[in-house]
């Protein structure tokens, strides 16, 4: 079946975490006028879409993912003026900007959870999910993502209100039609406000089964997944929203799907389904859990990874699309996890650029990769900021007996602020971050590490990155190809190929720090891109990545 064109799919994304990408006025906090200062670095990257986490009214307790206000700004990153001219100045230079939705739960110092849990009955007391205590405690067993129970106890109400995620963010109730509506209606007004679409935040756990009871035990808690993960009515809930909001604009969107299984996906983003145009399928990032979930120091089994996109990529030929992504805002840096952040830093960060962008499905960039950016590595338990890492070392090393020592490893590894530091500009004070001082600390390696260093040097990461992006313009292949993984017994190296029309590519990618065999490095073949200045012959260098274009007959697999 020919693939139908979409430019969603040709598009390449690239996220924005707002609160560390560029403040312009000196508070130590990114701002939307930053982002707008920065508009014409993005226009040079070439990237199609900027997706924003969020920027809407919040206290903070999670960075903006606990939202007060779907319709304000955040004061911290300025006003919907400021938005509008920031869309503005975006689509004048042919880029697109899709905003965060995050509609599984809202603050809980959102107007309606206010209402919500005053003592006197009101419209608003079935927009999120209260339950009566049992026995005196809690309604059941489950965990929160954040640490803790994931009920919390309300004094007015005497019920119990169930979060997900922290206690500041309780869930919203999708069964209550008029949630749904309310929520619709602000897609829609943001919408018509010009915007290009939505990521939606852990959009399949909106639904929930009706059945709270026990979850097995995961640690302290019981686990709330199969409950509460691709639930009962995620489906219909998403062809209502398809029908009465999406449909009506020639939109992006991609649902952030934790824990769904290809199948599952299929159903999030069929292409006759009506609902989205792609997941996060985040399979690859969630490699290697262990004891203590996420915190652990096991390192990236290469097969596993290459299973995992191999399966995604071939099963949902057809029927859906993939989304590529190495790192976002709740990740590691890709070049620390996925490379080496040492000596072969420069190699492998653009071997894992290729090996993503020459897959087939829609890369998203994440601010700061396109430079090599490495994980924070803080020594301090100080200079964290993140709740979930807090909260996991709170329960872990206070409640679960895991050592300091151990525990700051993890963090050094798996915290989320790993790549949360301000973006690094220039090697001026603060990274040409701010003129202040700066929320979270800016990383040492930046007078090494910036955006200024490597516009000048033609063979920086950065220009890399210019140059695959600008590949998927030239050659369809990219965007459209077949996918067929090759070398699949490999502990070394991830190959496969691609064909459309008579053309064939081949990506080769070493992951490792040794010098490996390969009988696919070809001394003829004509190179596309490489890591590597010039060729060698039967073997690949550390890191090394080459991608081979060839004329082949029929262009099918
Ligand atoms: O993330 C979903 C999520 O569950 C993550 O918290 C993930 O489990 C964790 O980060 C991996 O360590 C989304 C957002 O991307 C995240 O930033 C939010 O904190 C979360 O939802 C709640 O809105
Ligand atoms: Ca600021």
């Amino acid at each position: 079946m020919e693939e139908q064109k979409k430019w969603w799919k040709e598009a390449v994304v690239y996220q924005i975490y707002p609160r560390s990408f560029k403040d312009s006025n000196g508070d130590g906090i990114g701002d939307l006028r930053g982002i707008l200062e920065k508009l014409d670095y993005l226009s040079y990257l070439g990237i199609d879409v900027i997706w924003m986490s969020p920027i809407f009214q919040s206290p903070n307790h999670d960075n903006g993912y606990d939202i007060s206000d779907y319709q304000g700004i955040m004061d911290e990153f300025g006003t919907m003026e400021d938005f509008r001219l920031l869309l503005k100045e975006s689509h004048k230079r042919g880029i697109k900007i899709i905003l965060d939705l995050v509609v599984n739960h809202t603050s809980d110092e959102h107007p309606w959870f206010i209402k919500s849990r005053e003592e006197k009955e009101n419209p608003y007391w079935d927009y999120y999910i209260w339950k009566p205590a049992k026995n005196g405690k809690e309604p059941n067993n489950w965990g929160a993502w954040f640490g803790g129970s994931a009920w919390e106890y309300d004094e007015n109400r005497k019920k119990y209100y169930f979060h997900q995620f922290s206690p500041h963010q309780p869930d919203l109730n999708w069964k209550n039609p008029k949630v749904r509506e309310e929520i619709f209606a602000m897609m829609r007004w943001w919408l018509e406000q010009g915007i290009d679409g939505f990521r939606m935040d852990v959009i399949n756990m909106i639904s929930k089964t009706e059945d709270y009871s026990d979850g097995a035990l995961k640690g302290l808690y019981g686990d709330l997944s199969p409950y509460c993960m691709n639930g009962p009515q995620v489906h219909e809930y998403l062809r209502e929203m398809h029908e009465k909001v999406l449909c009506r604009y020639d939109i992006m969107t991609i649902g952030e799907a934790m824990e769904a299984g290809v199948e599952e996906a299929k159903k999030y983003a069929g292409a006759a389904r009506k609902e989205l145009n792609m997941v996060f399928q985040l399979e690859h990032l969630d490699m290697g859990r262990g004891q203590y979930g996420k915190w652990n120091d096991k390192p990236v089994n290469l097969k596993e990874l290459k299973e995992i996109f191999g399966k995604w990529q071939e099963e949902l030929k057809g029927t859906g699309w993939n989304s590529l992504c190495w790192s976002n805002h709740d990740q590691p840096r890709a070049v620390s996890r996925f490379g080496d952040d040492g000596t072969y830093w420069e190699a492998s960060a653009k071997m894992l650029a290729t090996c993503l962008h020459m897959m087939r499905g829609t890369p998203f960039i994440y601010q700061g990769e396109e430079i090599g950016m490495t994980n924070a590595g803080f020594q301090k338990l100080e200079d964290y900021r993140d709740v979930e890492s807090l909260q996991a070392y709170q329960e872990l090393v206070e409640e679960a007996g895991v050592s300091h020592g151990a525990m700051m490893e993890y963090l050094k590894l798996k915290s989320r602020d790993n790549a949360r530091t301000p973006m690094q500009w220039n090697e001026e004070r603060q990274a040409g971050f701010t003129e202040g001082s700066p929320w979270i600390p800016v990383i040492g390696s930046y007078p090494e590490i910036n955006v200024h260093k490597q516009r000048s040097e033609e063979s920086s990461i950065l220009n890399y990155y210019r140059r695959l992006i600008a590949l998927r313009r030239e050659k369809p292949v990219i965007v459209y190809g077949d996918f067929h993984m090759l070398l699949k017994e490999s502990e070394s190296v991830f190959a496969y190929e691609r064909k459309l029309d008579g053309v064939k590519l081949t990506v080769v990618c070493n992951f490792t720090t040794q010098e490996t065999p390969c009988g696919l490095v070809s001394e003829t073949a004509s190179i596309l891109i490489s890591n590597y200045q010039d060729r060698a012959s039967g073997i690949l260098r550390p890191y090394e990545a080459v991608v081979y274009e060839e004329q082949c007959k029929g262009g099918r697999l």
